[in-house]
Protein backbone atom coordinates (compact mmCIF):
# COMPACT_ATOMS: atom_id res chain seq x y z
CA UNK A 1 0.00 0.00 0.00
CA UNK A 2 1.62 3.01 -1.11
CA UNK A 3 1.69 5.88 1.45
CA UNK A 4 -0.14 9.06 0.33
CA UNK A 5 3.16 11.13 0.75
CA UNK A 6 4.59 8.84 -1.96
CA UNK A 7 1.32 9.25 -3.98
CA UNK A 8 1.90 13.00 -3.99
CA UNK A 9 5.22 12.97 -4.51
CA UNK A 10 4.83 10.92 -7.86
CA UNK A 11 1.74 13.17 -9.33
CA UNK A 12 4.23 16.31 -8.99
CA UNK A 13 6.79 14.29 -10.76
CA UNK A 14 4.59 12.95 -13.26
CA UNK A 15 3.69 17.04 -13.78
CA UNK A 16 7.01 17.88 -14.54
CA UNK A 17 7.31 18.34 -18.43
CA UNK A 18 9.81 15.33 -19.67
CA UNK A 19 12.13 18.35 -21.10
CA UNK A 20 12.63 19.96 -17.93
CA UNK A 21 13.73 16.90 -15.99
CA UNK A 22 16.05 15.78 -18.83
CA UNK A 23 17.80 19.48 -18.44
CA UNK A 24 17.95 18.63 -14.88
CA UNK A 25 19.78 15.54 -15.45
CA UNK A 26 21.92 17.19 -17.48
CA UNK A 27 22.25 20.33 -15.37
CA UNK A 28 23.40 17.87 -12.24
CA UNK A 29 25.84 15.73 -14.91
CA UNK A 30 27.92 18.36 -15.32
CA UNK A 31 27.87 19.44 -11.40
CA UNK A 32 28.71 15.95 -10.69
CA UNK A 33 31.33 15.62 -13.40
CA UNK A 34 32.81 18.96 -12.21
CA UNK A 35 33.09 18.06 -8.37
CA UNK A 36 34.38 13.86 -9.26
CA UNK A 37 36.57 14.32 -12.05
CA UNK A 38 37.27 10.99 -13.42
CA UNK A 39 35.35 9.24 -10.66
CA UNK A 40 32.06 10.58 -12.13
CA UNK A 41 32.43 7.92 -14.51
CA UNK A 42 31.02 5.79 -12.22
CA UNK A 43 27.44 6.97 -13.49
CA UNK A 44 27.95 6.10 -17.23
CA UNK A 45 26.98 2.75 -16.89
CA UNK A 46 23.17 4.45 -15.84
CA UNK A 47 23.57 6.65 -19.61
CA UNK A 48 24.45 2.90 -21.62
CA UNK A 49 21.53 1.52 -20.27
CA UNK A 50 19.51 4.14 -21.47
CA UNK A 51 21.15 4.56 -25.06
CA UNK A 52 21.21 0.69 -25.17
CA UNK A 53 16.95 0.78 -24.65
CA UNK A 54 17.01 3.55 -27.07
CA UNK A 55 18.81 1.81 -29.77
CA UNK A 56 16.74 -1.48 -28.91
CA UNK A 57 13.80 0.49 -30.82
CA UNK A 58 15.31 1.86 -33.78
CA UNK A 59 14.97 -0.49 -36.47
CA UNK A 60 11.48 -1.96 -35.12
CA UNK A 61 10.17 1.29 -34.63
CA UNK A 62 11.61 2.52 -37.99
CA UNK A 63 10.78 -0.31 -40.09
CA UNK A 64 7.03 -0.63 -38.87
CA UNK A 65 6.47 3.27 -39.08
CA UNK A 66 7.85 3.15 -42.68
CA UNK A 67 5.61 -0.01 -43.69
CA UNK A 68 2.73 1.77 -42.00
CA UNK A 69 3.55 5.61 -43.26
CA UNK A 70 3.94 4.30 -47.15
CA UNK A 71 0.59 2.16 -46.72
CA UNK A 72 -1.34 5.21 -45.07
CA UNK A 73 -0.28 7.48 -48.21
CA UNK A 74 -2.22 5.21 -50.93
CA UNK A 75 -0.48 7.16 -53.74
CA UNK A 76 3.12 6.74 -55.15
CA UNK A 77 2.82 10.36 -56.85
CA UNK A 78 2.21 11.57 -53.40
CA UNK A 79 5.46 9.64 -52.30
CA UNK A 80 7.79 10.77 -54.81
CA UNK A 81 6.90 13.85 -54.11
CA UNK A 82 7.50 13.64 -50.44
CA UNK A 83 10.82 12.18 -51.56
CA UNK A 84 11.79 14.93 -53.59
CA UNK A 85 11.16 17.78 -51.23
CA UNK A 86 12.83 16.17 -48.54
CA UNK A 87 16.04 15.52 -50.36
CA UNK A 88 16.20 18.89 -51.87
CA UNK A 89 15.76 20.32 -48.51
CA UNK A 90 18.35 18.65 -46.76
CA UNK A 91 20.72 19.40 -49.68
CA UNK A 92 19.78 22.91 -49.05
CA UNK A 93 19.99 23.31 -45.52
CA UNK A 94 23.58 21.41 -46.14
CA UNK A 95 25.01 24.08 -47.91
CA UNK A 96 24.46 26.68 -45.78
CA UNK A 97 25.26 25.03 -42.95
CA UNK A 98 29.11 24.38 -44.47
CA UNK A 99 28.83 28.24 -45.18
CA UNK A 100 28.18 29.04 -42.23
CA UNK A 101 30.82 27.08 -40.51
CA UNK A 102 33.54 28.22 -42.88
CA UNK A 103 32.26 32.23 -42.38
CA UNK A 104 32.72 31.90 -38.28
CA UNK A 105 35.88 29.82 -38.76
CA UNK A 106 37.47 33.50 -41.35
CA UNK A 107 35.51 35.57 -38.80
CA UNK A 108 36.81 34.23 -35.35
CA UNK A 109 40.15 32.79 -36.51
CA UNK A 110 40.17 30.20 -33.63
CA UNK A 111 43.34 28.69 -35.22
CA UNK A 112 45.56 31.77 -35.86
CA UNK A 113 48.55 31.62 -33.32
CA UNK A 114 48.02 28.64 -32.14
CA UNK A 115 51.06 26.30 -31.13
CA UNK A 116 49.78 22.67 -31.16
CA UNK A 117 51.96 19.40 -31.46
CA UNK A 118 50.31 16.18 -32.78
CA UNK A 119 51.67 12.74 -33.38
CA UNK A 120 49.28 9.88 -34.78
CA UNK A 121 46.50 11.06 -37.12
CA UNK A 122 43.88 9.30 -37.98
CA UNK A 123 43.91 6.95 -41.29
CA UNK A 124 42.62 9.10 -44.71
CA UNK A 125 38.97 7.62 -45.53
CA UNK A 126 37.58 7.30 -49.49
CA UNK A 127 34.61 8.99 -49.78
CA UNK A 128 31.96 6.96 -50.64
CA UNK A 129 31.36 7.43 -54.54
CA UNK A 130 27.57 8.10 -55.82
CA UNK A 131 27.57 5.10 -57.13
CA UNK A 132 28.70 2.38 -54.32
CA UNK A 133 26.00 4.80 -51.70
CA UNK A 134 23.29 3.91 -54.76
CA UNK A 135 24.14 0.07 -54.89
CA UNK A 136 24.79 0.00 -51.13
CA UNK A 137 20.73 1.02 -50.61
CA UNK A 138 19.09 -2.63 -51.93
CA UNK A 139 19.49 -4.85 -49.53
CA UNK A 140 20.73 -8.78 -50.93
CA UNK A 141 18.99 -10.08 -47.34
CA UNK A 142 16.50 -7.89 -45.75
CA UNK A 143 16.54 -9.68 -42.83
CA UNK A 144 20.36 -9.02 -42.68
CA UNK A 145 19.92 -5.34 -42.81
CA UNK A 146 17.16 -5.39 -40.26
CA UNK A 147 19.36 -7.91 -37.91
CA UNK A 148 22.76 -5.15 -38.98
CA UNK A 149 20.53 -2.01 -38.12
CA UNK A 150 21.54 -1.23 -42.00
CA UNK A 151 18.66 2.39 -41.76
CA UNK A 152 18.94 2.90 -45.38
CA UNK A 153 18.44 -0.43 -46.47
CA UNK A 154 15.61 -1.04 -44.22
CA UNK A 155 14.17 2.42 -45.52
CA UNK A 156 14.11 0.74 -48.83
CA UNK A 157 12.75 -2.81 -48.03
CA UNK A 158 10.09 -1.31 -46.47
CA UNK A 159 8.78 1.08 -49.35
CA UNK A 160 8.94 -1.98 -51.26
CA UNK A 161 6.98 -3.66 -48.46
CA UNK A 162 4.46 -0.56 -48.25
CA UNK A 163 4.40 -0.45 -51.77
CA UNK A 164 3.20 -3.64 -52.53
CA UNK A 165 0.81 -4.19 -49.65
CA UNK A 166 -1.20 -1.14 -51.01
CA UNK A 167 -1.03 -2.31 -54.30
CA UNK A 168 -2.60 -6.13 -53.28
CA UNK A 169 -5.51 -4.25 -51.47
CA UNK A 170 -7.18 -6.09 -49.41
CA UNK A 171 -5.50 -9.35 -49.26
CA UNK A 172 -2.72 -6.73 -47.68
CA UNK A 173 -4.89 -5.22 -44.90
CA UNK A 174 -4.41 -8.05 -42.44
CA UNK A 175 -0.45 -7.48 -42.52
CA UNK A 176 -1.17 -3.92 -42.85
CA UNK A 177 -3.29 -4.21 -39.31
CA UNK A 178 -0.32 -6.20 -37.84
CA UNK A 179 2.18 -3.23 -38.53
CA UNK A 180 0.12 -0.94 -37.42
CA UNK A 181 -0.50 -2.07 -34.17
CA UNK A 182 3.15 -3.15 -34.16
CA UNK A 183 4.02 0.65 -34.82
CA UNK A 184 1.68 1.39 -32.11
CA UNK A 185 3.37 -0.31 -29.28
CA UNK A 186 6.72 0.48 -29.89
CA UNK A 187 5.87 4.31 -29.76
CA UNK A 188 4.20 3.11 -26.60
CA UNK A 189 7.53 1.59 -25.25
CA UNK A 190 9.50 5.03 -26.92
CA UNK A 191 7.58 7.07 -23.83
CA UNK A 192 8.21 3.99 -21.32
CA UNK A 193 11.99 4.04 -22.17
CA UNK A 194 12.11 7.84 -22.35
CA UNK A 195 10.89 7.90 -18.70
CA UNK A 196 14.42 7.06 -18.04
CA UNK A 197 16.05 9.96 -19.97
CA UNK A 198 16.66 12.01 -17.36
CA UNK A 199 18.71 9.26 -15.20
CA UNK A 200 20.41 8.47 -18.55
CA UNK A 201 21.23 11.80 -19.59
CA UNK A 202 22.67 12.24 -15.97
CA UNK A 203 24.66 9.14 -16.13
CA UNK A 204 26.37 10.11 -19.99
CA UNK A 205 27.04 14.04 -19.11
CA UNK A 206 28.65 13.45 -15.63
CA UNK A 207 30.86 10.78 -17.22
CA UNK A 208 31.86 13.03 -20.05
CA UNK A 209 31.93 16.35 -18.19
CA UNK A 210 34.13 13.80 -15.27
CA UNK A 211 36.95 12.86 -18.58
CA UNK A 212 37.18 16.93 -19.85
CA UNK A 213 39.04 18.87 -17.15
CA UNK A 214 39.91 22.57 -17.82
CA UNK A 215 43.40 21.83 -19.12
CA UNK A 216 42.57 19.75 -22.81
CA UNK A 217 39.63 22.30 -23.12
CA UNK A 218 41.18 26.09 -22.52
CA UNK A 219 44.04 25.56 -25.42
CA UNK A 220 40.79 24.69 -27.79
CA UNK A 221 37.94 26.95 -25.82
CA UNK A 222 38.02 29.15 -28.91
CA UNK A 223 37.72 27.08 -31.94
CA UNK A 224 34.80 25.15 -29.23
CA UNK A 225 32.98 28.49 -28.90
CA UNK A 226 33.22 29.01 -32.61
CA UNK A 227 31.77 25.40 -33.60
CA UNK A 228 29.02 25.74 -31.20
CA UNK A 229 28.02 29.51 -32.23
CA UNK A 230 27.86 28.57 -35.92
CA UNK A 231 25.38 25.82 -34.59
CA UNK A 232 23.13 27.48 -32.83
CA UNK A 233 23.16 30.92 -35.55
CA UNK A 234 22.22 27.86 -37.90
CA UNK A 235 19.41 26.54 -35.74
CA UNK A 236 18.09 30.37 -35.14
CA UNK A 237 18.97 31.47 -38.55
CA UNK A 238 18.26 28.88 -40.92
CA UNK A 239 16.10 26.44 -39.66
CA UNK A 240 13.78 29.71 -37.95
CA UNK A 241 13.53 31.35 -40.87
CA UNK A 242 12.94 28.50 -43.23
CA UNK A 243 10.25 27.50 -41.33
CA UNK A 244 8.43 30.86 -40.90
CA UNK A 245 9.12 31.95 -44.70
CA UNK A 246 8.08 28.42 -46.31
CA UNK A 247 5.58 26.94 -43.94
CA UNK A 248 4.61 30.50 -42.25
CA UNK A 249 5.09 28.55 -39.09
CA UNK A 250 6.03 29.86 -35.43
CA UNK A 251 10.03 29.03 -35.16
CA UNK A 252 9.29 29.07 -31.05
CA UNK A 253 6.74 26.30 -30.98
CA UNK A 254 9.45 24.14 -32.98
CA UNK A 255 11.82 25.08 -30.88
CA UNK A 256 9.88 23.75 -27.70
CA UNK A 257 8.61 20.88 -29.58
CA UNK A 258 12.07 19.34 -30.02
CA UNK A 259 13.85 20.12 -27.17
CA UNK A 260 13.63 16.25 -25.56
CA UNK A 261 15.34 15.39 -29.00
CA UNK A 262 17.81 17.78 -28.82
CA UNK A 263 18.82 17.01 -25.86
CA UNK A 264 19.30 13.54 -26.28
CA UNK A 265 20.92 14.28 -29.41
CA UNK A 266 23.78 16.23 -26.96
CA UNK A 267 23.68 13.60 -24.37
CA UNK A 268 23.87 10.09 -26.76
CA UNK A 269 25.84 12.14 -29.83
CA UNK A 270 24.23 9.43 -31.65
CA UNK A 271 21.41 10.62 -34.87
CA UNK A 272 20.47 7.29 -35.37
CA UNK A 273 20.27 6.88 -31.98
CA UNK A 274 17.90 9.38 -30.93
CA UNK A 275 15.53 8.36 -33.40
CA UNK A 276 13.09 7.20 -31.58
CA UNK A 277 12.70 10.72 -29.94
CA UNK A 278 13.20 12.56 -33.03
CA UNK A 279 9.72 10.31 -33.98
CA UNK A 280 7.90 10.67 -31.10
CA UNK A 281 8.70 14.75 -30.67
CA UNK A 282 7.69 14.84 -34.28
CA UNK A 283 3.99 13.43 -34.39
CA UNK A 284 3.48 14.29 -30.37
CA UNK A 285 4.73 17.42 -30.10
CA UNK A 286 5.14 18.99 -33.94
CA UNK A 287 2.08 17.46 -35.46
CA UNK A 288 3.42 15.61 -38.15
CA UNK A 289 2.08 12.64 -39.74
CA UNK A 290 3.08 9.08 -38.87
CA UNK A 291 3.33 8.65 -42.80
CA UNK A 292 5.47 11.80 -43.17
CA UNK A 293 7.70 11.55 -39.85
CA UNK A 294 8.51 7.43 -40.73
CA UNK A 295 9.81 8.61 -43.92
CA UNK A 296 11.39 12.15 -43.59
CA UNK A 297 13.11 11.37 -40.57
CA UNK A 298 15.10 7.84 -40.41
CA UNK A 299 16.15 9.50 -44.24
CA UNK A 300 17.35 12.67 -42.38
CA UNK A 301 18.97 10.51 -39.58
CA UNK A 302 21.00 8.93 -42.40
CA UNK A 303 21.82 11.56 -44.71
CA UNK A 304 21.12 14.38 -43.63
CA UNK A 305 23.97 15.73 -41.28
CA UNK A 306 23.99 19.99 -41.19
CA UNK A 307 25.88 19.99 -37.94
CA UNK A 308 28.71 17.70 -38.87
CA UNK A 309 28.77 19.90 -42.23
CA UNK A 310 29.18 22.88 -40.14
CA UNK A 311 31.89 20.68 -38.16
CA UNK A 312 33.83 19.89 -41.05
CA UNK A 313 33.82 23.84 -42.13
CA UNK A 314 35.14 24.97 -39.04
CA UNK A 315 37.49 22.85 -38.29
CA UNK A 316 39.02 22.53 -41.63
CA UNK A 317 39.50 26.66 -41.46
CA UNK A 318 41.03 25.82 -37.52
CA UNK A 319 43.84 23.56 -39.15
CA UNK A 320 44.89 25.67 -41.98
CA UNK A 321 44.97 28.57 -39.83
CA UNK A 322 47.20 26.64 -37.17
CA UNK A 323 49.47 25.38 -39.06
CA UNK A 324 49.77 28.84 -41.19
CA UNK A 325 48.17 27.47 -44.20
CA UNK A 326 46.53 30.09 -47.01
CA UNK A 327 43.80 28.30 -48.27
CA UNK A 328 42.61 29.39 -51.89
CA UNK A 329 38.69 29.94 -53.24
CA UNK A 330 39.32 26.53 -55.06
CA UNK A 331 40.12 25.54 -51.51
CA UNK A 332 37.02 26.63 -50.23
CA UNK A 333 34.67 24.84 -52.83
CA UNK A 334 36.28 21.66 -52.36
CA UNK A 335 35.16 21.52 -48.58
CA UNK A 336 32.17 22.94 -49.38
CA UNK A 337 31.77 19.81 -51.99
CA UNK A 338 33.77 17.27 -50.06
CA UNK A 339 32.20 18.42 -46.61
CA UNK A 340 28.28 18.05 -47.64
CA UNK A 341 29.51 14.58 -49.26
CA UNK A 342 31.51 13.54 -45.73
CA UNK A 343 28.29 14.97 -44.28
CA UNK A 344 25.86 12.91 -46.38
CA UNK A 345 28.22 9.66 -46.15
CA UNK A 346 28.64 10.29 -42.24
CA UNK A 347 26.96 7.34 -39.89
CA UNK A 348 24.57 8.59 -37.11
CA UNK A 349 26.66 7.24 -34.20
CA UNK A 350 29.16 9.04 -31.79
CA UNK A 351 32.45 10.04 -33.75
CA UNK A 352 31.50 9.30 -37.00
CA UNK A 353 32.33 13.08 -38.59
CA UNK A 354 36.04 13.10 -37.02
CA UNK A 355 36.63 10.03 -39.10
CA UNK A 356 34.87 11.68 -42.42
CA UNK A 357 36.97 15.16 -41.70
CA UNK A 358 39.80 12.75 -43.46
CA UNK A 359 38.54 13.13 -46.63
CA UNK A 360 37.60 17.14 -46.25
CA UNK A 361 41.25 17.67 -45.08
CA UNK A 362 42.67 15.45 -47.55
CA UNK A 363 41.07 17.30 -50.52
CA UNK A 364 42.70 20.24 -49.32
CA UNK A 365 46.30 19.04 -48.69
CA UNK A 366 46.13 19.29 -44.64
CA UNK A 367 48.12 16.78 -42.66
CA UNK A 368 46.06 14.09 -41.63
CA UNK A 369 48.25 14.37 -37.84
CA UNK A 370 46.00 17.52 -37.78
CA UNK A 371 43.14 15.97 -36.85
CA UNK A 372 44.94 14.34 -33.36
CA UNK A 373 44.98 18.19 -32.39
CA UNK A 374 40.85 17.81 -32.38
CA UNK A 375 40.19 14.73 -31.96
CA UNK A 376 40.89 14.73 -28.05
CA UNK A 377 37.95 17.02 -27.47
CA UNK A 378 35.81 15.81 -30.30
CA UNK A 379 33.12 13.87 -28.16
CA UNK A 380 32.52 18.28 -26.98
CA UNK A 381 32.45 18.57 -30.74
CA UNK A 382 30.53 15.42 -31.63
CA UNK A 383 27.63 16.25 -29.17
CA UNK A 384 26.34 19.99 -31.05
CA UNK A 385 26.97 18.53 -34.19
CA UNK A 386 24.59 15.88 -33.25
CA UNK A 387 22.17 17.85 -31.56
CA UNK A 388 22.14 20.45 -34.84
CA UNK A 389 21.63 16.88 -36.99
CA UNK A 390 18.78 16.30 -35.18
CA UNK A 391 17.57 19.57 -35.04
CA UNK A 392 17.51 19.81 -39.09
CA UNK A 393 15.68 16.44 -39.25
CA UNK A 394 12.96 17.65 -37.37
CA UNK A 395 12.53 21.19 -39.15
CA UNK A 396 12.61 19.84 -42.36
CA UNK A 397 9.95 16.85 -41.16
CA UNK A 398 7.71 19.66 -40.61
CA UNK A 399 8.07 21.69 -43.33
CA UNK A 400 7.61 18.73 -46.05
CA UNK A 401 4.24 17.67 -43.70
CA UNK A 402 2.86 21.08 -43.53
CA UNK A 403 3.70 21.37 -47.56
CA UNK A 404 1.55 17.91 -47.75
CA UNK A 405 -0.91 18.99 -45.77
CA UNK A 406 -0.16 16.58 -43.02
CA UNK A 407 0.82 18.67 -39.90
CA UNK A 408 -1.68 18.98 -37.51
CA UNK A 409 -1.40 23.17 -36.37
CA UNK A 410 -4.02 22.52 -33.34
CA UNK A 411 -0.44 20.13 -31.86
CA UNK A 412 2.16 22.13 -33.45
CA UNK A 413 0.75 25.36 -31.69
CA UNK A 414 -0.26 23.91 -28.36
CA UNK A 415 1.90 25.96 -25.79
CA UNK A 416 4.51 23.55 -23.63
CA UNK A 417 5.00 20.34 -25.09
CA UNK A 418 5.39 16.49 -23.93
N1 LIG B 1 27.62 11.75 -34.04
C1 LIG B 1 27.11 11.85 -35.43
C2 LIG B 1 25.58 11.76 -35.38
O1 LIG B 1 25.08 10.90 -34.68
C3 LIG B 1 27.54 13.11 -36.08
C4 LIG B 1 29.03 13.20 -36.29
O2 LIG B 1 29.81 12.42 -35.71
O3 LIG B 1 29.40 14.10 -37.05
O4 LIG B 1 24.92 12.55 -36.09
Amino acid sequence: MTSPSTTASTSVWRRIPLWQKILAGLALGILAGALMGEDASVFKPIGDVFISAIKMLIVPLVFSTLVVGITAMRDPQKMGRIGVRTIGLYLITTAFAIAIGLLASLIFQPGVGLEMSFESGVEAKEAPSLVEILVGLVPQNPIDALANGNILQIIVFAIGLGISLTLIGDKGEPVVRVFESFAEAMVKLTSFVMALAPFGVFGLIAHVSGSYGLEVLLPLAKVIGVAYLASVLHVLIVYSGLLALLGKLNPVRYLQGILDALVVAYSSASSSGTLPVSLRCAQKNLGVSEGVAGFVLPVGATINMDGTAIYQGVVAVFIAQMLGVELSMMDYGMIIVTGTLASIGTAGVPGAGLVMLSIVMAQIGLPLEAIAVIAGIDRILDMARTSVNVAGDLMVTTLVAKSEGELDEGIYNAPGKS
